[in-house]
Parts: structure tokens; sequence; C-alpha cells
């Protein structure tokens, strides 16, 4: 899919034409193009965020936005009865000139704006232990911020976006199909997955039985879904809202350590780099469980193991069914690219299965403080 450019059109739709030093593209997303709008004004310079939604993933934009302006303006009003200062602690939309959340464009293509959360950064692997900390404590909190939001009210975005079992299926579907000729190179990703098959269903079982709740999740807590504050070092904002919709708790831990606690970067090579820092593995899940301020059941709890396992499961799936169709849905670089991302998670995948004891004792060990013993 080609990048598009940011033409006059977009800008004058969200009376942005005036003005502009400088429109680049922006960040590491793997799913819309983001782009940093830079402007001059009477005080100095502003800055918004403009990204061109991808229709391809989200099927009904104007859908999403609805669910991105309603949990924003409940952040707002939460952070504001925190004594927060809303402008810098969740995204804010900047709607078009005629009032609407988003911008369809003479192609028919989606476009919308948002304020640029300026003096913080977004980091791609954890360099200092404390911001992964300080990550976990923001998303535990944002789960917090939102455990009371209507969750009818929200559009399901992505269908059965981490219902594993038909993350599976997906993929041996695609296998079966091998439009690209390319199931010949992955036969053994394809083992490796077929011999977690029943494991695939864990959760999603655990919440079909109600022994564990649906909550308003996020979705994708990669540690570049979160800015970091220059001056405080805390996780001021959480971004990448697209995936807003009613899920469980431990895939939202579980995704942030497939990202962050891994000892190396999602498209890595060299598999003999990657492996699951249990160190960071604990940093996080400390954060995690203070920011959810013990709203977290026992169950919850004793799963959130299975949620890093399952979230890095189930993204390496949906890496090698990119791979395997053609690279129609995640943004690549480089040729190969889906295919090395999913050769790490599943090196990450089979280190946490060796490690999973020692991650559930620091679970627990975790818990055990919490409930101040
Ligand atoms: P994608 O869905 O493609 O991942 P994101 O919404 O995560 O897109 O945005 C991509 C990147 O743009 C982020 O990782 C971050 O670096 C940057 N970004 C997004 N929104 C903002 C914002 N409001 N202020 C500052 N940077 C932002
Ligand atoms: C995508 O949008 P981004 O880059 O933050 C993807 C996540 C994956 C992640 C893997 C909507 O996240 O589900 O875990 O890539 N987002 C969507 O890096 O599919
Ligand atoms: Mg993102």
């Amino acid at each position: 899919m080609r990048v598009r450019e940011v033409e006059k059109e977009i800008l004058e739709a969200f009376g942005l034409e005036k003005d502009v030093v400088s429109v680049s593209s922006y960040g590491n997303g793997h799913i819309n193009d983001t782009f940093a709008l830079e402007q001059k004004t009477q005080e100095g310079r502003k800055q918004y965020i403009i990204q061109h939604m991808n229709k391809e993933v989200f099927r009904e934009p104007e859908l999403l936005m609805e669910n991105i302006a309603g949990v924003t303006e409940w952040l707002r009003k939460k952070i504001i009865e925190e004594g927060g200062d809303p402008e810098r602690e969740t995204l804010n939309v900047r709607k078009t000139t005629d009032g609407k959340y988003s911008y369809k464009d003479k192609d028919g293509e989606f476009w919308r704006v948002f304020h640029f959360v300026e003096d913080a950064d977004c980091y791609e692997q954890v360099k200092n232990p404390d911001d992964f900390y300080q990550s976990a404590l923001a998303f535990g909190h944002f789960q917090c911020l939102l455990s009371d939001y209507p969750a009818h009210t929200l559009h399901e975005t992505i269908p059965d976006f981490h219902n594993t079992p038909r993350r599976y299926e997906n993929l041996m579907r695609a296998v079966e199909e091998d439009c690209e000729g390319r199931v010949c190179e992955v036969l053994e990703e394809i083992e490796f997955a077929k011999a977690r098959k029943d494991y695939t269903h864990v959760l999603c079982d655990l919440q079909k039985n109600g022994e564990i709740p649906l909550r308003v999740t996020h979705n994708d807590t990669k540690l570049n879904n979160i800015l970091i504050d220059h001056e405080t070092g805390k996780g001021i904002c959480v971004i990448d809202l697209d995936t807003v919709m009613p899920g469980l708790a431990m895939n939202d831990f579980g995704d942030s350590i497939r990202f962050g606690a891994s000892t190396a970067a999602e498209d890595e090579r060299d598999l003999s780099k990657v492996s699951c820092d249990l160190s960071l593995f604990e940093v996080y899940a400390r954060g995690f469980m203070e920011g959810c301020a013990g709203a977290l059941t026992a169950k919850e709890v004793e799963h959130l193991t299975d949620g890093a396992i399952m979230m890095t499961l189930e993204c390496g799936m949906r890496f090698l069914t990119d791979y395997i169709e053609g690279d129609h849905y995640f943004r690549i670089h480089r040729p190969g690219q889906n295919l090395d991302r999913a050769r790490t998670q599943f090196k990450l995948v089979q280190d946490m299965e060796q490690k999973k004891t020692q991650m559930n004792e620091i679970v627990r060990k975790i818990a055990k403080e919490a409930e101040g013993v």
C-alpha cells in the first residue's frame, strides 16, 4: 500500500492550511500513515499529528472515530477530576471545519488530526527500566479510568481482534490457500503454531465460562503507543486508541511484555538475541498491577503470564499469516520483514514457555506484596 501525501485539500478540511512550516512522515506505527505538521503561530510553533487511516484494517473509519471521540471525552473528564492536564494526558481530536471527527477525501480515503503531545517521547525499545515501569502504570491506570465506561456503546473496530483460536484458523486458511507460494519456506513455523493449537483457547475459554471478565481495554499496548514525559519521566499519554474495545486485562498486560520485555527488536534477524527479560517482566508486572489499583481479580492475576505468552503467540501467527498472504496488513520496509517478525515472536514464546514457572512466581510475589502481607 502506498503512503499517501498530505495534500492541500486535507489541510483545508481541518483549517490547517495557513503558515505551514513542514509536513513530514512520523513515527513507526505498522498500520496508519502518520505525519507531523508544524505550523507557525503568534506564540511560536504548534504541531499536529495527521493520520491517513488504514481502511483495509479499519473497515468503518467513521464509527472508529466515534469510539475515539467518546473515549477521549470520557478520559478528559476523569483527568480533570484527578487534577491532571487533559491537553497532554489524553489524545485530543481536532475536528474538521464542518465539525466532523474525520475527513473523507476525494478518493474516499479517511483522515484525522490529533493535537501533538509536546515534550514527550515514544520508545521502540526499553532503554531504561523505569520508562517501562511508568508505561505499565499508565496502561494500568488507563484501564482503571475506563472501568465504568459504557462498553456497549463501543463499536467493534476489528472483529475478533484478540480471538486467538480465530487467528489460528486464519493462519491455517492462509496455509491451505498458499496464494504467494511461500508456504514451503515456513514449514517449521507452521508446525510451531500447530503444536500450540489447544493452548490458543485457554484465555478465550476462561472468558466464555465467565471465569474472567471482559473489560474496556486498549488492546494494542506496545511501548510505542505511550508517550513518556521528558521532564517527569511519567507515561503521560496513552495513544493509538483504534482498538479500544471490550477485551481481557491479561491481553493488555501481555502485549506490553511481548514488545517491551523482549531483549531484541520485533524484527531482529539474529534469533540468538531474542529472549524475555525476567527483570523487565517483573518491572512491568509491578507497574501494571499498581496501575490497575487492585481491580484485577485473582483469576486474572493467575493468568497474567498466559496473557504474555498468548499475545506473543497470536502476534507471531498474525505476522506469519500476513507473510504467507503477501504482506497486506502490517507495513513492511524490506522483503521478509513479516517473516522475521513472526520468528522473533515464536522464539519469545518458546523462551517464555521455559520461564513460565518463574514468571508465575514473580506475579504471585508482587500480588502478595500488594495485599500488604
Ligand atoms: P499506528 O496505528 O500506525 O501505530 P499511532 O497512532 O500509534 O499509529 O501513531 C504512530 C506514531 O505517531 C506513534 O507511535 C507516536 O510516535 C506518534 N504519535 C501519534 N499520536 C501522537 C500525538 N498525539 N502526539 C505525539 N506523537 C504522536
Ligand atoms: C500493530 O498499530 P501498531 O503498530 O501500534 C497492530 C497490533 C500488533 C502490532 C505489532 C490495529 O500495532 O495489533 O500487535 O502492530 N495493530 C493493529 O507490532 O492491528
Ligand atoms: Mg501505534
